[in-house]
Protein backbone atom coordinates (compact mmCIF):
# COMPACT_ATOMS: atom_id res chain seq x y z
CA UNK A 1 0.00 0.00 0.00
CA UNK A 2 1.75 3.00 -1.12
CA UNK A 3 -0.10 5.29 1.07
CA UNK A 4 2.15 3.76 3.93
CA UNK A 5 4.99 5.94 4.69
CA UNK A 6 7.25 4.53 6.12
CA UNK A 7 10.10 6.52 8.57
CA UNK A 8 13.13 4.67 9.95
CA UNK A 9 15.09 1.76 9.76
CA UNK A 10 13.69 -1.51 10.49
CA UNK A 11 16.20 -4.95 10.30
CA UNK A 12 15.64 -8.13 10.20
CA UNK A 13 12.15 -9.88 9.75
CA UNK A 14 10.36 -6.75 10.48
CA UNK A 15 12.02 -4.75 7.35
CA UNK A 16 10.94 -8.02 5.14
CA UNK A 17 7.90 -7.67 5.94
CA UNK A 18 7.27 -3.61 6.20
CA UNK A 19 8.32 -4.29 2.37
CA UNK A 20 6.22 -7.16 1.91
CA UNK A 21 3.29 -5.55 3.75
CA UNK A 22 4.09 -1.34 3.03
CA UNK A 23 5.84 -1.09 0.01
CA UNK A 24 5.78 2.24 -0.47
CA UNK A 25 7.67 5.45 0.15
CA UNK A 26 10.63 5.54 2.80
CA UNK A 27 12.43 8.55 4.44
CA UNK A 28 15.00 8.06 7.49
CA UNK A 29 13.56 10.67 9.47
CA UNK A 30 10.18 12.30 9.51
CA UNK A 31 11.84 16.24 8.83
CA UNK A 32 12.51 14.64 5.34
CA UNK A 33 8.74 14.23 4.72
CA UNK A 34 7.99 18.01 3.56
CA UNK A 35 11.06 17.23 0.80
CA UNK A 36 8.84 14.44 -1.15
CA UNK A 37 7.08 15.08 -3.96
CA UNK A 38 3.63 16.86 -3.88
CA UNK A 39 1.80 13.50 -5.56
CA UNK A 40 3.44 11.19 -2.86
CA UNK A 41 3.01 13.53 -0.12
CA UNK A 42 -0.55 13.94 -0.68
CA UNK A 43 -1.08 10.01 -1.37
CA UNK A 44 0.31 9.56 2.32
CA UNK A 45 -2.52 8.01 4.74
CA UNK A 46 -0.83 6.38 7.52
CA UNK A 47 2.90 6.84 8.74
CA UNK A 48 4.87 3.70 10.43
CA UNK A 49 7.25 5.85 12.86
CA UNK A 50 10.34 4.50 14.39
CA UNK A 51 12.39 7.54 15.56
CA UNK A 52 13.14 9.74 18.57
CA UNK A 53 13.22 12.76 16.47
CA UNK A 54 10.23 15.74 17.14
CA UNK A 55 7.22 14.51 14.83
CA UNK A 56 5.83 18.08 14.59
CA UNK A 57 2.32 19.62 13.30
CA UNK A 58 4.76 21.02 10.52
CA UNK A 59 5.75 17.51 9.32
CA UNK A 60 1.64 16.75 9.69
CA UNK A 61 0.68 19.29 7.71
CA UNK A 62 3.56 18.56 4.72
CA UNK A 63 0.94 15.29 4.72
CA UNK A 64 -2.41 16.75 3.95
CA UNK A 65 -4.23 13.56 4.01
CA UNK A 66 -2.30 12.01 6.94
CA UNK A 67 -5.28 9.90 8.98
CA UNK A 68 -2.67 7.35 10.95
CA UNK A 69 0.85 7.58 12.66
CA UNK A 70 1.45 3.98 13.49
CA UNK A 71 4.25 4.47 16.26
CA UNK A 72 6.94 1.57 17.19
CA UNK A 73 7.72 1.67 20.51
CA UNK A 74 5.11 2.74 23.81
CA UNK A 75 6.34 6.05 24.10
CA UNK A 76 5.20 8.40 22.06
CA UNK A 77 6.62 11.63 23.52
CA UNK A 78 8.06 12.60 20.23
CA UNK A 79 4.78 12.66 18.27
CA UNK A 80 2.72 16.06 18.95
CA UNK A 81 -0.40 14.36 19.91
CA UNK A 82 -2.40 17.49 20.37
CA UNK A 83 -1.67 18.34 16.93
CA UNK A 84 -2.02 15.09 15.30
CA UNK A 85 -5.31 14.95 17.66
CA UNK A 86 -6.61 18.43 15.59
CA UNK A 87 -6.10 17.28 12.64
CA UNK A 88 -7.99 14.07 13.11
CA UNK A 89 -4.98 12.11 13.25
CA UNK A 90 -4.66 9.02 15.04
CA UNK A 91 -1.97 8.12 16.93
CA UNK A 92 -0.64 4.38 17.76
CA UNK A 93 1.64 2.97 20.00
CA UNK A 94 3.22 -0.61 20.85
CA UNK A 95 2.76 -1.64 24.79
CA UNK A 96 2.09 -4.00 26.91
CA UNK A 97 4.62 -6.65 24.64
CA UNK A 98 7.69 -4.78 26.29
CA UNK A 99 6.87 -4.80 29.71
CA UNK A 100 8.42 -7.59 30.94
CA UNK A 101 12.07 -7.12 29.13
CA UNK A 102 12.07 -3.52 29.85
CA UNK A 103 11.30 -4.08 33.60
CA UNK A 104 14.21 -6.97 33.18
CA UNK A 105 16.61 -3.90 32.37
CA UNK A 106 15.78 -1.74 35.39
CA UNK A 107 16.05 -4.72 37.81
CA UNK A 108 19.47 -5.49 35.97
CA UNK A 109 20.61 -2.27 36.22
CA UNK A 110 19.62 -1.83 40.30
CA UNK A 111 21.60 -5.06 40.86
CA UNK A 112 24.91 -4.22 38.93
CA UNK A 113 24.81 -0.70 40.85
CA UNK A 114 24.11 -1.78 44.13
CA UNK A 115 26.23 -4.92 43.57
CA UNK A 116 29.61 -3.51 41.83
CA UNK A 117 29.08 -5.65 38.67
CA UNK A 118 30.86 -3.73 36.26
CA UNK A 119 34.21 -3.27 39.28
CA UNK A 120 33.86 -6.61 39.08
CA UNK A 121 34.26 -7.84 36.01
CA UNK A 122 36.86 -5.75 35.48
CA UNK A 123 38.62 -7.35 38.91
CA UNK A 124 38.50 -10.45 36.90
CA UNK A 125 39.08 -9.40 33.53
CA UNK A 126 42.05 -7.42 34.15
CA UNK A 127 43.85 -10.41 35.43
CA UNK A 128 44.55 -8.31 38.62
CA UNK A 129 42.51 -10.24 41.03
CA UNK A 130 45.61 -12.08 42.77
CA UNK A 131 47.44 -8.83 43.14
CA UNK A 132 44.36 -6.86 44.11
CA UNK A 133 42.44 -9.53 46.79
CA UNK A 134 38.76 -9.05 46.93
CA UNK A 135 36.56 -6.08 46.13
CA UNK A 136 35.27 -3.85 48.73
CA UNK A 137 31.92 -5.02 50.26
CA UNK A 138 28.86 -3.65 48.02
CA UNK A 139 25.32 -3.21 49.40
CA UNK A 140 22.51 -5.54 50.19
CA UNK A 141 19.69 -5.48 48.00
CA UNK A 142 17.01 -7.83 50.18
CA UNK A 143 15.40 -6.21 52.98
CA UNK A 144 15.83 -2.35 51.84
CA UNK A 145 13.71 0.19 50.44
CA UNK A 146 12.91 0.99 46.80
CA UNK A 147 10.41 3.80 45.35
CA UNK A 148 9.35 3.29 41.93
CA UNK A 149 8.08 6.90 40.64
CA UNK A 150 4.86 5.90 38.00
CA UNK A 151 3.14 2.90 38.58
CA UNK A 152 2.11 2.30 35.09
CA UNK A 153 2.10 -1.01 33.65
CA UNK A 154 5.86 -0.87 33.21
CA UNK A 155 6.29 0.16 36.99
CA UNK A 156 4.10 -2.72 38.13
CA UNK A 157 6.84 -5.28 36.73
CA UNK A 158 9.63 -3.69 37.95
CA UNK A 159 7.87 -3.50 41.57
CA UNK A 160 6.72 -6.81 40.86
CA UNK A 161 10.37 -8.29 40.40
CA UNK A 162 11.86 -5.53 42.91
CA UNK A 163 9.17 -7.51 45.84
CA UNK A 164 10.32 -10.92 44.71
CA UNK A 165 14.23 -9.71 45.62
CA UNK A 166 12.26 -9.19 49.13
CA UNK A 167 12.93 -5.15 48.30
CA UNK A 168 9.90 -3.20 50.60
CA UNK A 169 7.82 -1.22 47.54
CA UNK A 170 6.79 2.37 47.76
CA UNK A 171 5.59 3.97 44.93
CA UNK A 172 4.45 7.34 43.53
CA UNK A 173 1.92 7.87 41.00
CA UNK A 174 -1.13 10.54 40.02
CA UNK A 175 -3.44 8.12 42.21
CA UNK A 176 -3.19 5.37 44.71
CA UNK A 177 -3.50 2.04 42.98
CA UNK A 178 -4.77 -1.62 44.17
CA UNK A 179 -1.53 -2.55 46.05
CA UNK A 180 -1.48 -4.17 49.01
CA UNK A 181 1.65 -4.36 50.90
CA UNK A 182 2.92 -1.36 48.85
CA UNK A 183 3.18 2.38 50.61
CA UNK A 184 1.85 5.17 48.39
CA UNK A 185 3.31 8.37 48.19
CA UNK A 186 1.16 11.41 46.86
CA UNK A 187 4.36 13.70 45.78
CA UNK A 188 8.00 12.44 44.47
CA UNK A 189 9.71 14.00 47.16
CA UNK A 190 8.08 12.06 49.95
CA UNK A 191 8.66 9.09 47.75
CA UNK A 192 12.38 9.73 47.47
CA UNK A 193 12.81 10.33 51.22
CA UNK A 194 11.36 7.43 52.30
CA UNK A 195 14.03 5.07 50.11
CA UNK A 196 17.25 3.98 49.28
CA UNK A 197 17.05 3.29 46.15
CA UNK A 198 14.50 5.01 43.31
CA UNK A 199 13.33 3.94 39.86
CA UNK A 200 11.99 5.95 37.45
CA UNK A 201 9.18 4.62 34.90
CA UNK A 202 7.23 7.69 34.25
CA UNK A 203 5.53 8.35 30.87
CA UNK A 204 7.92 10.88 28.77
CA UNK A 205 6.65 14.65 27.37
CA UNK A 206 6.25 17.78 28.82
CA UNK A 207 4.83 17.12 31.67
CA UNK A 208 6.93 14.65 33.25
CA UNK A 209 10.13 17.05 32.45
CA UNK A 210 12.39 17.81 34.99
CA UNK A 211 10.11 15.52 38.03
CA UNK A 212 12.84 14.14 39.39
CA UNK A 213 14.28 17.44 40.44
CA UNK A 214 16.93 18.41 42.90
CA UNK A 215 15.16 18.49 45.17
CA UNK A 216 14.02 14.82 44.80
CA UNK A 217 17.81 13.84 44.50
CA UNK A 218 18.03 15.32 48.00
CA UNK A 219 15.87 13.77 49.46
CA UNK A 220 17.13 10.27 47.89
CA UNK A 221 20.19 11.05 49.57
CA UNK A 222 23.92 10.43 49.60
CA UNK A 223 23.05 6.84 49.63
CA UNK A 224 20.15 6.67 47.27
CA UNK A 225 20.31 4.93 44.20
CA UNK A 226 18.39 6.44 41.19
CA UNK A 227 17.63 4.07 37.92
CA UNK A 228 15.82 5.42 34.89
CA UNK A 229 14.42 3.48 31.70
CA UNK A 230 12.00 5.91 30.78
CA UNK A 231 13.22 9.00 29.56
CA UNK A 232 16.68 10.86 30.15
CA UNK A 233 13.53 14.08 30.15
CA UNK A 234 12.03 12.46 33.46
CA UNK A 235 15.24 13.27 35.39
CA UNK A 236 17.02 17.11 36.33
CA UNK A 237 19.84 15.20 34.50
CA UNK A 238 22.33 18.45 35.83
CA UNK A 239 21.18 18.40 38.92
CA UNK A 240 22.13 14.47 38.87
CA UNK A 241 25.44 14.61 37.81
CA UNK A 242 26.34 17.63 39.77
CA UNK A 243 25.49 14.92 42.86
CA UNK A 244 26.91 11.82 41.45
CA UNK A 245 30.15 14.03 40.90
CA UNK A 246 30.05 15.17 44.70
CA UNK A 247 28.58 12.69 46.33
CA UNK A 248 25.07 13.95 47.17
CA UNK A 249 24.04 10.62 45.54
CA UNK A 250 25.78 7.33 45.60
CA UNK A 251 24.72 6.05 42.79
CA UNK A 252 22.74 5.79 39.28
CA UNK A 253 22.02 2.90 36.53
CA UNK A 254 20.80 4.39 33.56
CA UNK A 255 19.40 3.05 30.12
CA UNK A 256 18.31 6.54 29.21
CA UNK A 257 19.64 10.14 28.72
CA UNK A 258 19.02 13.81 27.75
CA UNK A 259 20.36 13.86 24.02
CA UNK A 260 20.96 10.35 23.51
CA UNK A 261 22.82 8.53 21.69
CA UNK A 262 24.82 11.86 22.69
CA UNK A 263 25.75 11.40 26.10
CA UNK A 264 27.19 14.00 28.44
CA UNK A 265 30.41 13.18 28.56
CA UNK A 266 30.55 13.83 32.43
CA UNK A 267 29.00 10.64 32.91
CA UNK A 268 32.26 8.82 31.61
CA UNK A 269 33.90 9.76 34.20
CA UNK A 270 32.03 8.55 37.06
CA UNK A 271 32.78 4.76 38.79
CA UNK A 272 29.09 5.07 40.75
CA UNK A 273 27.52 4.36 37.65
CA UNK A 274 25.79 1.61 35.15
CA UNK A 275 25.17 2.88 31.61
CA UNK A 276 23.04 1.24 28.70
CA UNK A 277 22.47 2.76 25.33
CA UNK A 278 18.45 2.35 25.61
CA UNK A 279 18.15 -1.46 25.62
CA UNK A 280 14.96 -1.84 27.60
CA UNK A 281 13.04 -3.47 24.64
CA UNK A 282 16.11 -4.51 22.53
CA UNK A 283 15.38 -8.31 22.51
CA UNK A 284 15.25 -10.13 19.63
CA UNK A 285 11.40 -11.28 20.91
CA UNK A 286 10.18 -8.06 21.86
CA UNK A 287 11.19 -6.34 19.12
CA UNK A 288 9.40 -8.39 16.96
CA UNK A 289 6.16 -8.13 18.66
CA UNK A 290 6.51 -4.76 18.52
CA UNK A 291 7.35 -4.79 15.03
CA UNK A 292 3.99 -6.72 14.83
CA UNK A 293 1.59 -4.73 16.54
CA UNK A 294 2.42 -1.93 14.74
CA UNK A 295 1.82 -3.52 11.41
CA UNK A 296 -1.09 -5.09 12.97
CA UNK A 297 -2.34 -1.11 13.64
CA UNK A 298 -1.39 -0.28 10.14
CA UNK A 299 -3.24 -2.71 8.65
CA UNK A 300 -6.48 -2.41 10.92
CA UNK A 301 -6.54 1.20 9.82
CA UNK A 302 -6.04 0.43 5.61
CA UNK A 303 -8.89 -2.61 6.27
CA UNK A 304 -11.46 -0.04 7.93
CA UNK A 305 -10.94 -1.57 11.22
CA UNK A 306 -10.83 -0.50 14.65
CA UNK A 307 -7.00 -0.04 15.32
CA UNK A 308 -5.18 -2.34 18.34
CA UNK A 309 -3.77 0.40 20.45
CA UNK A 310 -4.89 3.52 19.37
CA UNK A 311 -3.38 6.77 21.76
CA UNK A 312 -5.80 8.94 21.33
C1 LIG B 1 12.09 2.33 21.62
C2 LIG B 1 11.14 2.82 23.75
O1 LIG B 1 10.89 2.40 21.01
O2 LIG B 1 9.06 1.75 23.45
C3 LIG B 1 9.66 2.77 23.79
O3 LIG B 1 9.07 3.77 24.19
O4 LIG B 1 11.75 3.68 24.27
C4 LIG B 1 11.90 1.80 23.00
O5 LIG B 1 11.31 0.56 23.03
C5 LIG B 1 13.05 1.55 20.85
O6 LIG B 1 14.29 2.08 21.15
C6 LIG B 1 12.82 1.61 19.36
O7 LIG B 1 13.02 2.89 18.88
Amino acid sequence: MSETLVVGSYDGPDKDAMERDFPGPRVAEITEAPDLPADVREAVRAVAYKGHEPFTAAEMDALPNLKLIANFGVGYDSIDVAAATERGVTVTNTPDVLNDDVADVAVMLLLAQRRGLIEADSWVRSGDWPQRGMQPLQRTIAGTTVGIVGLGRIGREIADRLAALKMEVHYHSRSEKETPGWTYHADPVSLAGAVESLVVSLVGGPETEGYVSAEVLDALGSEGVVVNISRGTTIDEGAMLDRLEDGRLAGAGLDVFLNEPDVDPRFFALANVVLAPHVGSATHATRAAMGRLQRDNLAAFHAGAPLKTPVN
